[in-house]
């Protein structure tokens, strides 16, 4: 029998508070759609196939029935808070779970990337829905090369095209509840100060030639407020939002 991501899979293994109530659809559009506005901070929505899956910027989410964890959390975070960075909390929250996963070191590739071995294995989208937001993470477990998109900007892969092992998605997706729990909890009390240890340390793009809006820099890392330090000939900037393309 395949893995599943079902209640009664999932359930027992989470450890935290978030996860409940946990919302279980086969196949859904999108688990970003299953949490309304009113459920609970922590409620978390998966899915073993998404027909709508969400990027940012309109673009899409693909990965075959049963093959990655899908997730969106319900998160309501305090008024003083920057939500633009919770991307990177789930960055943060995605990264050391692959890497507990595998053993290897995971990277974030501001602004919502997580990489291993130079591949995107996982992205994270932030949606705000009134005053909560809807925090979604697409990871990508199981797929064989094969299975993932060939043509995307930031070259895919998985933890399975890494390291050959097939995983337990259950497993996966309670460890990543519960390290967004905990990152989540961080960051709400003290910002990404708090966390920025565990990101700056992990930070892609720190020290490689960018193309941000058509100029060419060097990416100098993150900064302790969630934007993307990058110099150019005209000197410092820091990037609000937006794409960088980096240079191999
Ligand atoms: C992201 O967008 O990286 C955010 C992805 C968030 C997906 C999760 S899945 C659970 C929840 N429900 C949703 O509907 N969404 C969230 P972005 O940086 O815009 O990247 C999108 C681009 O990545 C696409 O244009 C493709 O080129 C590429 N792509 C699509 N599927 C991919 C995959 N499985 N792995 C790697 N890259 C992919």
């Amino acid at each position: 029998m395949a893995d599943s991501l079902s209640p009664d899979a999932v359930e027992p293994l989470l450890a935290g508070g978030f996860g409940r109530p946990y919302v279980y659809e086969e196949s859904c559009e999108s688990t970003q759609r299953l949490l309304s506005e009113d459920a609970p901070e922590g409620a978390v929505a998966a899915c073993e196939e998404q027909t709508a899956g969400r990027g940012r910027l309109g673009r899409d989410w693909t990965a075959p029935r049963g093959t990655a964890v899908l997730m969106s959390v319900l998160l309501r975070p305090p008024a003083e808070r920057r939500v633009a960075e919770l991307s990177l909390v789930g960055g943060v929250a995605t990264a050391l779970t692959v890497e507990r996963a595998t053993g290897l070191s995971a990277q974030i590739k501001w602004p919502n990337d997580v990489m291993l071995n130079r591949g995107k294995v996982a992205g994270v989208l932030a949606e705000t829905r009134g005053k909560a937001v809807v925090l979604g993470i697409g990871l990508n477990a199981n797929q064989s090369r094969g299975e993932l998109p060939a043509d995307a900007k930031t070259p895919a892969s998985s933890l399975r095209v890494v390291d050959a092992t097939v995983r337990d998605r259950a497993a996966l997706l309670a460890d990543l509840v519960t390290e967004v729990e905990r990152t989540y909890k961080l960051w709400a009390v003290g910002g990404l100060d708090a966390i920025y240890e565990e990101l700056g340390s992990r930070d892609f793009l720190r020290a490689r030639r960018v193309i941000v809006e058509g100029v060419e820099a060097l990416a100098t890392g993150i900064t302790r407020d969630g934007r993307l330090e990058i110099a150019t000939n005209g000197g410092r900037r820091l990037v609000e939002s937006g794409e960088v393309e980096y240079l191999r």
